[in-house]
């Protein structure tokens, strides 16, 4: 029998030593002031019992047990007043903190708070929190109660976190949440974060490139060879700092936006997807594309506008091409009507060199522009924002232009893999149907900072 109960004993002493790590906080009570309904007392001083055993950080002492080892000192004349009883019951109980609720309300409004009090009396912090709800006083019980068993450092982590959690809701992109995780991976919101992220991840790599704004003249010189009376007169204009689509839209994200809206994906002509362009992409559907990037990442993707296109692809030059005006170079920067298109349209007008293809082709295989932008120059035409107007720069567009505010066509710029030099030029216009279709029409996109 003594046998039994040294081995109990010691089973008890081993089973203690992992609860001890934990802190004991006793729970005294919660009281209500005015006239709030009394009954609350009882079961708001339940609810923060539950709620700071739920944290799972820390061992509760209920009022009951405080007051029946009290009891126990007091009879057994350990201490002369009911005070000292209950200060050396707290002691012998092994409770580290102390901590009492209180509710009033103030007009319409519940402040609830918690008191945390260590054993000399001093008060060791006080949390506050308030509702308009009688029903969300169980939420704010809960956040108090994971205040009450946090350690200072961790309650600063704590609190620095919930107040970068409110900024990354309210901004709701996955740049917030990016940046939520890195700062406070370990924090409560880290697995929502996480999942929010992902929800507002594209499901493929989109590269934008950062396109400092500035002053351009839009438009060509008189003198430019192939010039159209719809590039003139050249006008400056200025425009602000976007983002613009480093390639054109490719077939596997084109697809990607087929295969989440149910939307049917365009024919390729068997010249292959993955990462050609996409084609057959009307103004229309490479609008709902800008649309969809934006609901899911809660940024403004859009189509470029007009002057945004030729700014970008020009790059701080003012030649034809942001090559310069070389014919015998320019199979090393566009896929245009070159050699290989001529072997398989032995009709069409061809440039001396090779670029490799008779149709489209993979996005970036030519030398990208100062800019870092590829295939602004030829390989599929590419939509912008604005309608069309051949007479629009008469009106001298000025700053920012959003182009003619209605129209029947939309602007096509930069040429394909069926045109010929002339059409790819950086000022180079056309005006389309926005439901159009051609296996040399796609796009890019660009972003608002
Ligand atoms: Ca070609
Ligand atoms: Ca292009």
């Amino acid at each position: 029998m003594v046998l039994v109960l040294l081995l109990l004993a010691t089973t008890c002493r081993c089973a203690k030593v992992g609860a001890a790590e934990k802190p004991k906080i006793g729970i005294t009570g919660f009281r209500v002031a005015g006239d709030l309904d009394p009954s609350l007392e009882d079961s708001l001083y339940d609810t923060l019992l539950t709620k700071v055993g739920d944290t799972g950080r820390a061992i509760v002492v209920d009022r009951e047990e405080i007051g029946r080892e009290a009891k126990d000192i007091k009879e057994s004349r350990q201490a002369t007043s009911e005070e000292e009883a209950r200060s050396k019951a707290i002691s012998r109980l092994g409770i580290e903190r102390m901590c009492a609720g209180s509710l009033a309300k103030v007009g319409n409004r519940y402040y609830a708070s918690v008191k945390v009090i260590n054993l000399d009396l001093s008060v060791e912090r006080v949390i506050t929190s308030s509702t308009e709800s009688e029903a969300d006083l169980g939420t704010i019980i809960s956040d108090l109660a994971i205040k009450v068993v946090l350690t200072r450092t961790e309650l600063d982590y704590f609190e620095r976190a919930e107040e970068a959690w409110a900024k990354a809701e309210a901004a709701d992109t996955a740049q917030t949440y990016r940046e939520y995780l890195e700062d406070f991976p370990e924090s409560r919101r880290a697995p929502e974060a996480a999942a929010r992220l992902e929800r507002r991840t594209l499901p493929f790599k989109l590269e934008m490139v950062l396109i400092k704004g500035g002053a351009f003249t839009m438009g060509s010189k008189q003198a430019e060879v192939g010039r159209e009376p719809d590039e003139g007169p050249a006008s400056e204009v200025e425009v602000g700092d976007f983002y613009l689509g480093k390639y054109e839209v490719t077939f596997a994200q084109y697809d990607a936006f087929c295969e989440a809206t149910g939307r049917k994906k365009p024919d390729d002509e068997g010249w292959g997807r993955g990462d050609r362009p996409a084609i057959r992409v009307t103004w229309n559907a490479a609008a709902e594309f800008c649309n969809w990037l934006s609901e899911m990442t809660k940024l403004d993707y859009r189509l470029p506008t007009e002057a945004e296109w030729e700014y970008a692809c020009r790059a701080g030059t003012t030649t034809p091409f942001y090559w310069g005006e070389s014919v015998e170079d320019a199979h090393e920067y566009a896929n245009t009507v070159d050699q290989s298109a001529k072997r398989e349209h032995p009709d069409w007008s061809a440039i001396p060199g090779d670029d490799g293809y008779a149709e489209t082709a993979p996005v970036g295989t030519y030398k990208p522009n100062v800019w870092g932008l590829y295939d602004m120059h030829g390989n599929v035409w590419e939509w912008c924002a604005d309608w069309y107007e051949a007479g629009y720069y008469v009106y001298g567009p000025g700053n920012n232009p959003q182009g003619p505010s209605e129209g029947t066509e939309r602007v096509l710029r930069g040429g394909s893999w069926f045109n010929t030099l002339p059409y790819l030029r950086s000022a180079s216009r056309q005006g389309f149907n926005p439901g159009y279709v051609s296996n040399g029409v796609g796009f890019r996109v660009a972003l608002s900072p």
